[in-house]
């Protein structure tokens, strides 16, 4: 098996939603056709053309040999910063503008500022995606976009893009919803910049900071489209993106449709595809609630003739999508009791797939987004009065709202910490998840997330977990915050954040957040936990507070000169190789 990670031209980054660890699984391909219709229509209280739903005539889009009915017929080329997609490299008298752009932005905004508007990028679908025929008479759309503190011209490249590469009679109208933010250019400025558009971009503006997932559902309540699409503040669709994410809702107004998503270089604006050409993946989790990538199993994949084809996926990264507006809001939109950002992406998957709809992934739309370098806002005053990380305490109204006991413990051994947190009221969302009488999580497990277990199976519970602390020195290990793979050092005991927070189970596995401690005679250091499994080589002596190493049958021991960690053969009496892994309630 190979491992390899994606977004932002190979790197992962730890911690984020975007911390994407795309699992490269050789699968063969079976191409046996099954379609994948739903044949029963529920209830139907929405303007989605019932007679559709009736024969499925005409509802499906046709691969023909002619050129697809929505491809553009001209292209252009053109020469220019950023052109071609190509990587705008800005000159080096412009360093300290650079510089101060990635700080302010996590973003060259410089860069950007010189790049044309609508500048031509690579086409980066397989090439059977332009030979397919959609139906005419498509849903029309309403695209929104949040933001908060955007570049204005990253902003207003998504939005040029939008209106220079969808048919105009299906898009309906962009909506921009500013989250409050405070910079001067995009006030006024952007008022009159929008008014080209001759109320077709129409701009709303929060009273408040909210975060994005509330604005964003204040949007959906905006928005007039019969479908709804939502990309980032920093995004460029590439070529006929809009048909192919319609053509599934316009089958089945419940199914959700995710575009695949190309990477934005967020220092040179180069655009570029991030799977390998042909290879589909899907949108998956780890216990931590990380979100992940995973070629699809070949149990999706042998249902699909083409690879071009949609195919299910369990999840998404959560900021670009499409879906039925009003099926969207009778599902509750996002629950309004998450905050800013983070894990609303799980609660809506979770919720669509338990509630009767499914998710899609659609290889013949691409969107490329810009991957900052770092968050550049702070959550403001959404996170005064919350104790504990505010992500956690997303996920974990998530998980105790559609999750069950089985699975919720993986979380809590996985986040231990997520168990002292003040999550608020749930009973709203959980009376939702009675009233429109969802499935089990087991039922999702089961038959949509199945391929998590592959990579991420079931844990063993922590024997102990906390702080490791070393009796001779009264250090603590430490991540010191470094990425994986590196090596773990020792600090001052504090217990706060997540650096010096180690899980012991019962398998034998060390871990520290997603990283597992791994050791020979004269380094310790964390690395991402090998992929399927769970175990590892410790054990605890209760008596003798040491943390062996069965391999080798060596000690955990803190090099006393050095403070630096190795393993060393086992001796009783040294007070450098004794241990106590232990935890508090937190003080909140
Ligand atoms: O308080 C805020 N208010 C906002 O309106 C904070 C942000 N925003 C806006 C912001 O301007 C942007 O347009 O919300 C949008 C998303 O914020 P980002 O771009 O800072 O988020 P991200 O790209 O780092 O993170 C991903 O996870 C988020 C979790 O809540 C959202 O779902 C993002 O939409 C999502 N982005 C993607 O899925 C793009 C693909 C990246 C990956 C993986
Ligand atoms: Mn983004």
């Amino acid at each position: 098996m190979r491992i390899t990670n994606v977004r932002s031209g190979r790197i992962i980054r730890i911690g984020s939603a975007c911390a994407i660890l795309v699992i490269l699984i050789y699968t063969l391909f079976n191409y046996s056709r099954s379609e994948a219709v739903s044949g029963e229509l529920g209830e139907r209280t929405f303007d989605v053309h019932p007679e559709q739903y009736k024969s499925h005539k005409d509802v499906y889009p046709v691969l023909k040999t002619e050129l697809g009915n929505f491809e553009p017929r001209n292209k252009r080329s053109v020469n220019g910063p950023g052109e071609g997609g190509r990587p705008y490299n800005m000159p080096q008298d412009r360093a300290n503008d650079i510089a101060e752009a990635e700080s302010e932005y996590g973003m060259n905004i410089a860069a950007s500022d010189d790049i044309a508007m609508n500048r031509t990028i690579p086409d980066t679908r397989l090439d059977e995606c332009k030979y397919w025929h959609y139906p005419e008479n498509l849903p029309s759309t309403s695209v929104i976009i949040v933001f908060h503190n955007e570049g204005f011209t990253v902003l207003m490249r998504t939005v040029h893009t939008v209106i220079d590469r969808s048919p105009p009679n299906i898009l309906h109208e962009i909506i921009l919803v500013d989250d409050f933010s405070d910079k001067e250019n995009l006030k006024e400025n952007l008022d009159n910049y929008i008014k080209r558009w001759n109320g077709k971009v129409r701009l709303i503006r929060n009273a408040q900071r909210e975060g994005l997932i509330r604005t964003r559902s204040r949007g959906a309540q905006e928005a007039t489209g019969e479908v709804i699409v939502f990309l980032d503040a920093h995004c460029e669709v590439n070529l006929n993106w809009l048909p192919p994410l319609l053509a599934p809702i316009y089958r089945d107004y419940r199914t959700m449709t995710v575009p695949v998503i190309d990477g934005i270089d967020h220092r040179t604006f180069e655009y570029r595809p991030v799977y390998s050409h042909g290879t589909n993946y899907r949108g998956i989790f780890e216990w931590g609630m990380l979100y992940k990538e995973n070629e699809v199993p070949d149990r999706e994949a042998s249902l699909h003739k083409h690879s071009s084809e949609p195919y299910k996926s369990p999840t998404h990264a959560g900021g670009l999508f499409a879906i039925n507006r009003k099926y969207f809001l009778k599902i509750g939109a996002y629950d309004p009791g998450l905050l800013v950002w983070g894990g609303e992406n799980f609660e809506l998957s979770f919720k669509i797939w338990q509630c009767g709809g499914s998710i899609e992934w659609v290889p013949c739309s691409r969107v490329g987004h810009v991957y900052r370098a770092f968050m550049p806002y702070s959550f403001g005053n959404l996170a005064k009065n919350r104790k504990g990380s505010l992500i956690t305490i997303n996920y974990k109204r998530v998980i105790e709202t559609w999750f069950d006991e089985e699975h919720k413990e993986y979380f809590y051994t996985r986040e231990p910490m997520a168990r002292f947190l003040d999550m608020g009221d749930i009973s709203e969302q959980v009376a939702l998840k009675e009233k429109l009488q969802c499935k089990s999580f087991g039922w999702f497990m089961e038959n949509v997330a199945y391929d998590v277990y592959d990579k991420f199976p079931k844990l063993p519970k922590n024997i102990h977990w906390g702080m490791v602390k070393n009796k001779a020195s009264g250090l603590c290990m430490d991540t010191m915050g470094k990425a994986a793979p590196s090596y773990i050092g020792t600090s001052a005991c504090h217990g706060a954040g997540n650096n010096q927070l180690f899980r012991l189970n019962e398998a034998g596995q060390l871990g520290v957040g997603e990283r597992c401690v791994e050791a020979d005679n004269d380094s310790v250091k964390q690395a991402i936990c090998r992929l399927g499994t769970v175990d590892g080589p410790w054990s605890y002596d209760e008596d003798l507070n040491q943390l062996i190493h069965r391999l080798h049958s060596f000690c955990l021991t803190l090099q006393p000169h050095s403070k630096t960690l190795a393993l060393a053969p086992c001796d009783p009496n040294n007070t450098y190789q004794k241990w106590t892994i232990t935890h508090k309630k937190p003080n909140w």
